[in-house]
């Protein structure tokens, strides 16, 4: 129960003066460490070989291991999944407009301008998070040449409603699926959607290279033409065939990337024993939702995302952040405040607050939990203990809190 004298758990917050119980501090997007032995052996062999990059032997398994898995018939390993992104529109063709979500990480939008291609935003759903179909509809434009619709915290959006909007107006369809390693749209693997599905695999993914990505798809012109790009536009020796640039993945990153994907069953057990935990510890507390999964769909339990209602709650979203960040608890409000509202898309379109309210609503109540094989049940214990306190003592948080922190923007 809230009360206006000053109680003992707000008293022992970090952020009031209180000493942390412990040193350990959690970060969401720790990155899940393979075998060290087997990666080390990988790395030792390619500097044996003396073959480091272009083509290499192992980037070639790291994408046969993935074809295989995910059913899907080619899989182009690159150096990041944004190089992947541009890549991927550079091969389909794509100029004047392609339509995205607003609520994405920004590195949708930015693949796009990077190459004179202009992003055009729009809103989700209010419950999943994922880009509305409705909004995508409404968006086209005489110049929109295709959808980027993005898979966001790695469980796949609605494809079916985006198939029949992007045959209806004859539109490229293809899917920024950076977090989605692993997951599924009725029982299909993500990776056989669309044109094209571009996967990461940057540290904080599931499966990680380090730094590295892909562009997986059924389509073997598609295919030919990544092949190409990713390498300068080189087809042989001395013989360049398309523009092209350079987004090769090393083969010390493929070592890593093959190491991390013979761990993923265990990486996966781990998330969703992370994620039950999570859902269970908090579903009692007013005004904090773990954001539900979807039927129909197969996820990696990557992200583990809350919505914190301030007026249920009696704390803002930011408010809590800070007060989680002084325990060291690294938590992050991922994709605030919105990619129209950040540059250099807001000066060239001055955001508005009736643009996208569903993007902005939930950009200012998400927080990512730390989760993945850094984090132990321990730790779900002591963030979730210290979520409802401040939840309980909302009221008297906010009112000690120094003018101005943790308020929104
Ligand atoms: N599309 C979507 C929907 C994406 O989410 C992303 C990437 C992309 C496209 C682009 O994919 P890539 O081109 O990167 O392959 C991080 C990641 O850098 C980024 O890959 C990821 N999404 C995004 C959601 O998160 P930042 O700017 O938040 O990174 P940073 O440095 O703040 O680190 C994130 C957290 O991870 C921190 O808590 C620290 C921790 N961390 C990070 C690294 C690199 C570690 O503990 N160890 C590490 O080695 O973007």
């Amino acid at each position: 129960m809230t009360t206006s004298r000053s109680s003992a758990f707000v008293d022992s917050l970090v952020a009031f003066g209180g000493t942390s119980t412990t040193d350990r501090v959690l970060y969401v997007g720790r990155p899940n460490i393979p075998d060290r032995e087997a990666v080390l052996a990988r790395v030792g062999a390619a500097l044996d070989r003396k073959w480091l990059s272009n083509d290499g032997p192992m980037v070639r398994e790291f994408e046969e291991v993935i074809e295989a898995r995910l059913g899907v018939r080619h899989c182009v390993a690159v150096a990041n999944a944004t190089q992947g992104l541009s890549i991927t529109a550079a091969a389909l063709g794509l100029h004047g407009e392609v339509v995205v979500p607003a609520f994405t990480f920004v590195a949708t939008a930015h693949s796009l301008a990077w190459l004179g291609i202009t992003p055009v935003f729009c809103d989700i759903d209010r419950r999943s998070h994922q880009i509305d179909p409705a909004a995508v509809e409404a968006a086209i434009t005489e110049r929109t040449t295709g959808i980027l619709a993005a898979h966001t915290w790695g469980r796949p959006c609605d494809i079916d409603a985006l198939d029949a909007v992007a045959a209806r107006h004859g539109l490229q369809l293809f899917f920024d699926a950076a977090p989605a390693y692993g997951a599924s749209y009725q029982r299909t693997s993500i990776g056989n959607f669309g044109r094209a599905e571009i996967l990461s695999f940057h540290a904080t993914k599931i499966v990680n290279c380090g730094e590295g990505g892909a562009i997986l798809t059924n389509d073997d012109e598609i295919a030919a033409a990544a092949r190409l790009m990713r390498t300068f536009g080189f087809a042989d020796t001395d013989l360049v065939t398309s523009i092209g640039t350079n987004a090769k993945m090393s083969e010390l990153a493929a070592a890593m990337g093959i190491c991390s994907l013979s761990e993923f069953d265990h990486y996966l057990d781990v998330n969703v024993r992370n994620f039950e935990q999570y859902t269970s510890a908090l579903a009692d507390v007013p005004g904090i939702t773990v954001v539900p999964c979807e039927p129909n769909t197969g996820i990696n339990y990557n992200n583990v995302v809350i919505e914190v209602d301030p007026q249920v709650a009696g704390i803002h979203r930011d408010l809590m952040l800070e007060m989680l960040t002084a325990e060291q608890i690294l938590v992050r409000r991922y994709f605030w405040p919105g990619c129209h509202r950040m540059e250099p898309y807001r000066s060239l379109r001055p955001p508005t607050d009736t643009d996208f309210p569903v993007t902005d609503e939930v950009a200012a109540r998400v927080l990512s939990l730390p989760t993945g094989t850094g984090v132990e049940a321990g730790d779900i214990e002591r963030v979730c203990h210290l979520i409802a306190g401040l939840v309980e003592h909302g009221a008297e948080i906010t009112r000690r809190a120094p003018a101005g922190t943790g308020s929104p923007p």
